[in-house]
């Protein structure tokens, strides 16, 4: 039997769409992609807005293996890790399997900050509305403000998506 899993896909280095574009058309078993939202960086040094999305996988695959996965779509943007918390080409990150948990020091699942982070909660709306609370609590990173900017004009996924009236064009 598959299982739902979600992943966050961040970028805010060089060609941040077509970074996003390439990691969701190679990633196994996607079957919905939120809207791309630009996000004010979390965190670091001073850097760039990010590109965030959030995928929707029916997959067999466990969190170790789309973790694994995850990483090959990183080092395919060639993200390079120099900097802790620091500008990147391509972040995937494993927010959630259905009926799994792991604690171990590379991987947490769920993952321990998504329920903090408005760059994952608002795009996580979008595919999965059943995982975020009503009201979040403990968001810093400007939720109301995300939301009311609203998504991007533009697609990451293969599947095309008619473009809403409102939104904003975002490509680069
Ligand atoms: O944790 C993912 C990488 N990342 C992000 C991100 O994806 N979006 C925003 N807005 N800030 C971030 N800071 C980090 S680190």
């Amino acid at each position: 039997m598959t299982h739902r899993a979600l992943l966050a896909l961040g970028s805010n280095l060089g060609d941040r769409w077509g970074f996003l574009r390439d990691a969701v058309a190679c990633l196994p078993d996607v079957v919905a992609v939120s809207n791309v939202y630009e996000t004010p960086p979390v965190g670091g040094p001073d850097q760039g807005p990010y590109l965030n999305c959030v995928v929707r996988l029916e997959t067999l695959l466990s969190a170790r293996a789309l973790l694994e996965e995850a990483r090959r779509r990183e080092n395919e943007a060639g993200r390079e890790r120099i900097e802790h918390w620091g500008p990147r080409t391509l972040d995937v990150d494993v927010l959630w399997v259905d009926g799994e948990e792991v604690d171990e020091p590379d991987l947490q699942v769920p993952h321990p900050r998504m329920f903090e982070r408005a760059f994952v909660l608002v795009p996580l709306f979008d595919v999965a509305p059943d995982l975020v609370p009503d009201t979040p609590e403990g968001v810093s990173d400007g939720y109301g403000e995300i939301i009311s900017r609203g998504p991007l004009a533009g697609d990451v996924s293969s599947v095309s998506r008619k473009t809403r009236s409102g939104v904003r064009s975002g490509e680069d």
